[in-house]
């Protein structure tokens, strides 16, 4: 049900992109099309494939919503870079700002400044502190998220051993956020895994491979690799596979389109992520909302073109239930 839903999602989604994707905004002449607000939207890292989709789906809501959309940020992880996208940003008098947020610390006080100025700030993806802006967009709740991760590598692992992490940046706020889910998961369900190390990618492949080459040797006993950075999932892949041990498998959240090479050779057992062209999409319908004053508190309080109504928590929308992918999957999705 749940597979058929998400496959059905981006049945939809491709007939969307290929049939009227380009032709809502500039020229068709819909309602909103002049008037709309203008949205500043940030990934950690504009290089990086997941955010590359991301954008393609946010441009899809702003075409048919009428909304400008805006899309800077660094090109490699750089926290700096995104507190002067933001100030930049505030100087332009932007109506919203939505970042992914590279380290939670750092940027916060910037984002109070837009607020402070009017300006709608949302958080997708890697949240700021709470009082650093509006709403969160999360792709997955992080105890779903840890569930799901800490499910294959149990299953993998026979319920007993070691297992090391591969994140982004050490002070990447989602992945901070899942680590800390997996280690209270542990200690409540799983008290035979043990987790022995946590090295960073920064999001970057050749990194996630080198660190892994590293972990391989540092720690033999390990067994199992949780990537939780898309680009690490192949990094860390290859490194296994070019080690030929072939009692170490790799797990964590990848894209299924880097992701096939390494499923279909067996180094890879599964992959976990969500629809990364409706994390952008959802992410400039909520901005949408916010700056016009429509977004509702409660069950379906926000109306989201082609997913429908979402539940507005407070401060928190998710999209949904994280997603796994294996060899007999994966060839269904091309993102
Ligand atoms: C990387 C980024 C992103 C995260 C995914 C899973 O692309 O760190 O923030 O959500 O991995």
């Amino acid at each position: 049900m749940r597979r058929l839903g998400f496959a059905l999602g981006l049945a939809v989604l491709a007939v969307a992109c290929g049939g009227s994707g380009g032709s809502g905004g500039a020229s068709g002449g819909g309602p909103a099309a002049k008037e709309g607000p203008t949205v500043a939207m940030m990934p950690k890292n504009k290089g990086n494939p997941y955010f590359v989709s991301c954008h393609k789906g946010g441009q899809e809501a702003a075409d048919q919503l009428g909304v400008k959309l805006l899309w800077d940020g660094p090109t490699e992880t750089d926290p700096a870079k995104q507190n002067e996208v933001v100030e930049a940003w505030i100087t332009r008098g932007v109506d919203v700002i939505a970042v992914s947020v590279e380290n939670k610390e750092a940027i916060s006080t910037v984002l109070r400044k837009a607020r402070a100025k009017g300006i709608k700030v949302v958080t997708w993806d890697a949240d700021a502190e709470k009082d650093a802006r509006d709403v969160f967009v999360d792709q997955a709740t992080p105890q779903g998220i840890a569930s799901v991760l800490l499910e294959h590598t149990s299953r993998l692992l026979g319920g007993k051993g070691s297992f090391a992490i591969i994140t982004a940046s050490l002070t990447a706020a989602n992945q901070n956020e899942w680590i800390k889910n997996i280690k209270e998961q542990m200690a409540s369900k799983y008290p035979d895994l043990k987790l022995v190390d946590i090295r960073p990618s920064d999001d970057d492949r050749k990194r996630a491979f080198d660190e892994t080459q590293t972990l391989l040797k540092v720690h033999p006993e390990v067994k199992v690799i949780m990537a939780i950075a898309s680009p690490a999932v192949p990094g860390a892949a290859e490194a296994v596979k070019q080690s030929g041990r072939t009692d170490v498998k790799v797990t964590g959240l990848g894209l299924p389109n880097a992701s096939k090479p390494y499923l279909k050779d067996g180094v890879l057992d599964s992959v976990v992520l969500w629809n990364t062209m409706d994390l952008g999409y959802l992410t400039v319908t909520v901005a949408n909302a916010l700056a016009r004053g429509t977004l509702k508190q409660g069950p379906g309080g926000l109306t989201a073109g082609r997913l429908g109504s979402k539940d507005v928590d407070g401060d928190h929308i998710v999209l949904g239930t994280p997603f796994t992918f294996t060899k007999e999957n994966v060839d269904q999705f091309d993102f």
